[in-house]
């Protein structure tokens, strides 16, 4: 008896299970469709494809029970994939059906206007008169998708009337949480939405479960009141994002610090007395991961920038570090290096997707693959354009969902003679600004493996475009030549490779002060920036950089 989890093997369910432990509740996961009958309150959290999702429950045969569960009127709790399996389809995958409990399809977001999946702190608009869970409309909540229910009181009338929130992404107004006598869905991740989130879980757990129940039929019933006429409003309320990154590697006594580099050095000047040649240590990663999270950071990002002998799975203390830092941190975890397929000194493979698995599994809601993702693009280059289904962006993706795959990028400029250069590049050069030291020059974006240590024949314009149609969902993208200069981020970096794709992109290094920030959200289009350097060392605040956005209007959450 009691509050039962859902997990149907792809997704991270690690998150809430920790936002539900912090929160002092208790819970049973569903290992059989046996556990259905004993559960008197459930929740999905389907993180991840609707595919994967379907398919891994009827796999499991969790499927039925799932639907005679929710039909019985017992308190019913889905997130994002578990709220989109309440409706009847998906066109991510037109050969599976949902419940069918909200009747109308998820749909995919127009990338036209906007980048897609939408991933951010965005608002919700109370639709319901009733509100149990005290949703705040002056609060931000977490997404992570590319398809939704759109909502459409006079195509959909039923599903509308459904709509708990709703919520604008560029023009379009979706579905954001819905509410139907036993159950609740929301679009939003409650687990990875801060304090907000966490206090919409507690309201939900913390009630009796006799108050969520339903009668049966009331499950399927239509509702007399007709849906409410919302016209969207100018400019939806995304938020721009703060992401404070650590890179992570064992210093010279095998403990795992985190490092900072400058343009990805990571060691201490040989002049500096007693440190000199040491790696760099700025703190331990699961304190200073806490101290964000803590300080308003929107997310963070983990990157392991060890070079992996063997497989990372290998590596427990890394493990040990995303999972300590998933008990404590509730915003989104990236998790970064070595994710690629390798072997075991025992011969043992390790594919990427059982790598990035277990990471999902410890407690990250996205990874990061750099090295690899060069070599993949190369390849489907060389394939004539098209992936054969195997790099780990292509795998991952497939059973996470492309949102969980981000691709970190590692450029360096790579001067030509402007007069004279006819390469492949051409359409990509930049050219220094009159007046700057750059005056004259002209160069190409190189992307590099190993953390720098070797160039490839790649631009980045063509690593995150070929990235992006292998299936990555995001682009973290950083700069070997500004990494630690705290000369601000290279906006003309920024803008080409903002320009290049319809994913969001994350600008990286450089940062050195807040005018940094503003100046890369008011001169690029660009949805995330992200820091290192000044956050370690204490120069800058998240909170600082915060309030200085709010006052050049950018929208960012407080
Ligand atoms: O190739 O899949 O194993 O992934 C390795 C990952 O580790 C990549 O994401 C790569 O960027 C990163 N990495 C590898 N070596 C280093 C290094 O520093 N020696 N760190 C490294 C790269 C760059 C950013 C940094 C920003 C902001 N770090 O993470 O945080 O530049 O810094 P700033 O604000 O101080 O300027 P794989």
């Amino acid at each position: 008896m009691g509050l039962y989890l859902l997990d149907y093997g792809a997704g991270n369910v690690q998150s809430l299970a920790n936002s539900i432990n912090s929160l002092g509740h208790s819970f049973t996961w569903i290992s059989s469709a046996e556990d259905f009958k004993k559960a008197t309150s459930l929740i999905f959290p389907g993180v991840g494809a609707f595919e994967s999702a379907i398919k891994g429950l009827e796999s499991k045969g969790l499927l039925e029970p799932l639907r005679e569960y929710v039909l019985s009127g017992r308190p019913y709790f889905g997130i994002c994939i578990g709220m989109q399996v309440l409706f009847e389809s998906s066109s991510e995958a037109p050969s599976v059906k949902g419940l069918g409990v909200v009747p109308s399809p998820i749909t995919p977001f127009d990338s036209t206007d906007k980048a897609v999946p939408h991933i951010g702190w965005n608002a919700v608009d109370l639709v319901q008169s009733n509100d149990p869970e005290n949703i705040k409309p002056s609060e931000y909540y977490y997404f992570v998708h590319s398809f939704c229910a759109k909502y459409d009181p006079q195509g959909y009338a039923e599903a509308a009337k459904c709509a708990y929130t709703t919520t604008q992404y560029g023009k379009e107004l979706f579905i954001s949480s819905v509410r139907k006598a036993n159950v609740l869905g929301t679009q939003f991740h409650p687990e990875k939405s801060g304090a907000a989130g966490l206090a919409f879980l507690d309201a939900w757990l913390r009630k009796p479960e006799s108050a969520h129940a339903s009668a049966p039929e009331e499950a399927v019933a239509s509702s007399s009141t007709l849906p409410a006429i919302i016209t969207p409003s100018p400019i939806h309320r995304l938020t721009k994002r703060i992401i404070a990154c650590m890179d992570v590697r064992a210093n010279d006594a095998g403990d795992l610090v985190v490092t900072k580099g400058d343009q990805y050095d990571v060691r201490e000047k040989a002049e500096t007395a007693e440190t000199g040649g040491a790696v760099r240590n700025l703190g331990k990663p699961v304190a200073l991961a806490e101290q964000y999270y803590a300080a308003g950071a929107d997310e963070l990002c983990l990157l392991n920038i060890t070079s992996f002998r063997h497989s990372p799975l290998r590596d427990q203390p890394m493990l040990a570090v995303v999972r300590a830092a998933a008990e404590r941190v509730f915003v989104p975890l990236t998790i970064g290096g070595g994710i690629k397929d390798s072997v075991d000194p025992d011969g043992t493979k390790r594919p990427a997707l059982e790598v990035a698995g277990t990471y999902f599994r410890a407690g990250a809601d996205k990874v990061s693959i750099g090295s690899e993702a060069v070599i993949a693009v190369e390849k489907m280059l060389a394939n004539g354009g098209k992936g054969d289904g195997t790099s780990a962006i292509e795998t991952i993706a497939k059973a996470y969902g492309r949102q969980a795959v981000v691709v970190s990028v590692d450029p360096r400029r790579a001067f030509v003679d402007p007069a004279t250069y006819e390469g492949p590049y051409k359409t990509e050069l930049v050219h220094g600004k009159p007046g700057s030291k750059d005056e004259g020059k002209a160069w190409w974006y190189q992307c590099t493996i190993s953390g720098g240590r070797e160039n490839r024949p790649l631009s980045a314009v063509q690593l995150v475009q070929g990235a992006a149609a292998l299936g990555a969902g995001e682009i973290l993208l950083n700069s070997i030549d500004r990494d630690g200069s705290g000369l601000g981020f290279d906006l003309d970096l920024v803008s080409l490779v903002k320009n290049a794709v319809s994913i969001p992109v994350v600008a990286s290094s450089g940062a050195g002060s807040v005018e940094h920030f503003t100046e890369v959200f008011t001169k690029t289009n660009v949805e995330a920036a992200l820091a290192a350097g000044i956050f370690h060392r204490g120069e800058v605040r998240i909170q600082d950089v915060k309030s200085r956005l709010r006052e050049s209007n950018v929208i960012v959450r407080v």
